[in-house]
């Protein structure tokens, strides 16, 4: 057989991102290319093909499987769909990019996690793309470094201009807070270990059947205290930011870049409207990299252990959500499997901050 040459893909739910999944391995993502999309609804697949050229619209991952056209998946339907994808593409052996939540409950994330140790090789990785944001990496470098001393607490803005028809309650936890869950703890380089969600006055611009914005408090290991705003009908546009807090200044990521515009009397820069344009290059090179550790036989990113842990939590902040107060956060315990992550560390563990350096 001759050696192949690209990473051949199956992109698996072709709905908004799904279809930038593949617009973006097509245009800008080297070594790979979309073999196949697999959607049961005929039309969105076939849509999405036309941005690949090869590929088949398929309406199971089996169906691709069996053609021999597929080396690794990507899992972009709707979370509560993510198992019955998962289980096939591991017992192919295949590497896998699942879209968070890696599935929609810390039970059936254990089961992915037990299945995923059968194979003995790490082939899930999981969605979070804020690790790959560039303001995101030079945040946890900022940490890791101890320039500004210790990290005492963050204030964290998660706003999205407008929910949809299908987004309730509980999907402010586990459809967006869920990335705070997996970027919290990496940032800070310790678990998350108690949550808090209140609801204050209502925005009466958001759907009548959801309380929105609501506040949630998060408290690592070491008594890090992090604050999260999500707002998910802001209205003005979409907006991630991070403000932390150290014990000699304070970093702040997220905000609007590139051109001002002073005109008619006002300054202006331009704000996103959407996630896919703001994370746009984070999610190409998640994607990426993603393709480089493939070929590796590993992953680059976060684990399904870290979706289990996101799991865990969208699971205590829903409860929160009804209780009000204050919940304790309980893990399974790791697997040794995952004790050591892609670069080597284990997950959480940062390296000791570097002395305070005493400038003055
Ligand atoms: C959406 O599903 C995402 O994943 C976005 O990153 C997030 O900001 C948004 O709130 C979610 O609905």
């Amino acid at each position: 057989m001759p050696a192949r040459s690209e990473l051949r893909i199956a992109v698996v739910g072709a709905g908004r991102m799904g279809a930038d999944h593949v617009a973006r391995i097509t245009d800008r993502i080297s070594g790979a290319v979309v073999s196949a999309v697999v959607d049961v609804d005929d039309a969105r697949a076939a849509a999405a093909v036309e941005r690949a050229p090869g590929a088949v619209a398929l309406p199971r991952l089996e169906d691709a499987l069996d053609r021999g056209i597929v080396d690794a998946v990507i899992i972009a339907t709707p979370g509560r769909f993510h198992e019955p994808v998962l289980v096939p593409a591991l017992a192919a052996g295949l590497p896998i990019l699942c879209e968070k939540p890696l599935t929609p409950d810390p039970e059936s994330s254990l089961r992915i996690v037990e299945l995923e140790q059968e194979t003995g090789r790490p082939l899930i990785q999981v969605g979070f793309m804020r690790r790959f944001d560039a303001e995101y990496m030079q945040l946890r470098d900022l940490i890791i470094s101890g320039d500004a001393g210790h990290l005492l607490a963050m204030h964290c803005a998660h706003r999205n201009q407008s929910s949809g028809e299908g987004y309730d309650d509980s999907m402010l936890m586990t459809d967006s807070v869920v990335h705070e869950f997996d970027v919290v703890p990496w940032l800070v380089g310790e678990p998350i270990v108690s949550v808090e969600v209140r609801k204050g006055r209502r925005n009466s611009l958001a759907p009548e059947w959801l309380h929105d914005p609501q506040m949630v408090l998060l408290e690592t290991k070491s008594g890090v205290l992090v604050d999260v705003e999500i707002n998910v009908n802001a209205q003005f546009g979409y907006q991630v930011t991070t403000e932390a807090v150290f014990e000699r200044g304070i970093a702040e990521i997220g905000r609007p870049t590139g051109l001002a515009l002073w005109r008619d009397a006002r300054r202006s820069v331009a704000e996103h409207t959407t996630f896919t344009t703001r994370f746009a290059s984070a999610y190409d090179l998640q994607i990426q990299r993603w393709v480089a550790a493939a070929e590796r036989g590993a992953i680059d990113g976060p684990s399904a252990w870290d979706g289990y842990r996101a799991a865990v939590l969208c699971a205590a902040a829903v409860e929160a959500q009804s209780t009000g107060s204050r919940l304790e956060v309980q893990y399974a315990e790791m697997p040794a499997a995952y004790a050591r992550s892609a670069s080597g560390s284990p997950p959480d563990a940062h390296p000791e901050p570097t002395q305070l350096s005493n400038k003055e």
